[in-house]
């Protein structure tokens, strides 16, 4: 097969790489996008276990640059679920009739830079070669899966699902499953399946602060409100560091009488969702462990006081901080009152090992199962890269696993120096806020930037410095260190979630106002960081 000849490749079909796909067409530039699945959304794609949803509200995962679209397009709740989102992510993608620049089910399986033509090499699964200018990785941060060196994993003699691989054609109903892991996912599936399952074992290493979610339907008079704010709102949203919709007050938790600081957790927990929790009411819950211990009490709190059996409790309250990526849930806490449902503290009674009717834990007891779910987390961050079976690899035949071997290096998480022409949409140590907006700042910044090194006309390839990469990575750590409370804890917002894995900074935790400046800065600077050279011209079309 003759090879594909493009300006411009992109992977992934999620948020990142549909947008990109779009910008990159809308600049005239012959693009292709390749997804490894059969169908478009990325992680929302892979995920399809029960309970999966969305805890960004509605109004705000979407893309912001469809106004039309904006007014438009219907969302009932003010939470999506994962179906909603895939329908509205393909309705984008038809709408814009990106469709037939789409090649699904194929993986990208290598990508070389030919020094000798500055093109990138890109074998995919179906067994297409592409030759591509730019290549634009858009791989999501969750992708690779974290499974576990249980010993006996595959000795067991009922299906093993990871929470991003579910089998539906698996029946849970009136089955005894046992759930290993309480994350985002792990909460989710426990508390959507509790009712239908004979036995539910949740098995809980670090168990997690949840905040409820509080879906609730939205009337036509909020919605018409939301759509005459809708350019106030997204120019607000650019101003705060979270972007999540909602008020990022300073106040300091500590300088609050402790009655008020109780009333503003109070309402919080009414309101649901645990970024606002962490983010609405006080300043420095996620920078100040002071703080964030009062925020812990208030939670621990309810967690007793929903949970009736103590023994349960103790094995579902938190003993650090609250300082991992906050799950939401629909009632979650309230399950393990039902006498079939069971907390199994690991901290206590480790996993001894799989064995054909269940989980062995340390204490010699066997929890018998019929079905055991992993919900496990993932690689996350570098994962997505360094899982490409044949590699990418930069100039002087390096690949991007050898050079993050030490740790993840990048240039504004979206450049690595020795990758020429490699443009990571959501990659490591990009800014750690709403994800969709946090993606189009990044998209919008490498589009303009290859729209006026076209205008050039005599463009050749661009890299990040080596020097503007390593300052990248001490502003990270920085940052992480400064202002959250990340490292305090063991959790995937530093691979920590993975055994035996070192720990990394995988965000720009200055939030997305900063973000944006700093990418506005880049920019005026003439791409400060970036080396650009001149060594062939850029077809014009
Ligand atoms: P997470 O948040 O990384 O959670 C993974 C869970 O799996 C967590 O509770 C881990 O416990 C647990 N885990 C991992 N390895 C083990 C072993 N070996 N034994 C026992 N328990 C283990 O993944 P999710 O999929 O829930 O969420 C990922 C993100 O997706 C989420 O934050 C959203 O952004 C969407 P640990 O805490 O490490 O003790």
């Amino acid at each position: 097969m003759s090879p594909i000849v493009v300006d411009a490749l992109v992977v992934g079909a999620g948020f990142g790489g549909i947008y990109q796909l779009y910008s990159l067409l809308k600049l005239g530039l012959v693009t292709k996008a390749i997804e490894k699945a059969e169908g478009a959304g990325g992680v929302w794609f892979w995920n399809k276990y029960p309970g999966v949803m969305s805890d960004t509200e509605s109004y705000l995962y979407r893309y912001s640059w469809d106004k039309e679209d904006l007014q438009t397009y219907p969302w009932p709740n003010n939470y999506l679920t994962r179906d909603e989102i895939l329908k509205y992510l393909n309705h984008i993608i038809d709408k814009h009739r990106l469709r037939e620049h789409l090649h699904f089910s194929s993986e990208l399986l290598s990508a070389k830079w030919d020094e000798s033509i500055n093109k990138w090499h890109v074998q995919t699964s179906t067994g297409d070669t592409f030759i591509a200018t730019y290549l634009f990785t858009a791989l999501g941060i969750h992708n690779k899966l974290n499974i576990p060196d249980f010993p006996g994993l595959d000795l067991f003699r009922g299906p093993v699902m990871h929470s991003a691989s579910w089998n539906s054609n698996v029946d849970i109903t009136n089955k005894r499953v046992g759930v290993i892991g309480c994350g985002s996912s792990g909460i989710q599936i426990s508390n959507a399946i509790a009712p239908k399952v004979t036995e539910l074992h949740c098995f809980i290493r670090h168990p997690q602060f949840s905040v409820p979610l509080r879906l609730q339907p939205i009337s036509a008079g909020e919605r018409s409100g939301i759509n005459h704010r809708y350019d106030d709102i997204w120019a607000a949203q650019a101003l705060t560091r979270e972007g999540h919709g909602y008020d990022e007050p300073e106040t300091s938790a500590m300088s609050v009488a402790p009655e008020e600081r109780q009333r503003v957790f109070e309402r919080l927990w009414k309101v649901g969702n645990g970024f606002r929790f962490l983010h609405e009411g006080f300043g420095d819950l996620t920078s100040n462990p002071e703080a964030n211990e009062e925020a812990c009490k208030f939670l621990r709190s309810k967690i007793i006081s929903i949970v009736k059996d103590p023994a349960k409790a103790a094995v579902l309250t938190p003993r650090d901080l609250f300082a991992r990526r906050p799950p939401c849930d629909q009632g979650y806490y309230e399950k393990f009152n039902h006498a079939n449902v069971f907390a199994i503290d690991l901290q206590t009674t480790p996993i001894l090992k799989i064995e054909g009717k269940g989980i062995r834990t340390s204490d010699g007891k066997l929890h018998e199962l019929d079905v055991i779910v992993l919900a496990t987390g993932f690689h996350s961050g570098d994962g997505s890269y360094k899982s490409i079976p044949g590699h990418i690899t930069g100039r002087g035949g390096i690949s991007l696993s050898e050079h993050w071997r030490a740790e993840i290096r990048t240039y504004l998480g979206m450049f690595v120096s020795s990758f020429p022409n490699l443009f990571m949409v959501n990659g490591p140590q990009g800014s750690f806020s709403h994800a969709p907006r946090t993606i189009e700042s990044e998209v919008d910044f490498l589009t303009t930037m290859i729209s006026e090194l076209q205008k050039t006309g005599s463009v050749g390839t661009v890299e990040c410095t080596a020097d503007a990469e390593a300052e990248w990575v001490l502003t990270c750590d920085d940052l992480a260190a400064s202002r959250t409370l990340v490292n305090n804890v063991s959790s995937w917002l530093t691979g920590l979630n993975v055994d035996g894995a070192k720990p990394s900074t995988l965000f720009y935790y200055a939030g997305l106002k900063e973000y944006r400046r700093v990418l506005e800065n880049v920019k005026d600077k003439g791409y400060h960081g970036l080396s650009v050279s001149t060594a062939e011209c850029v077809p014009r079309r």
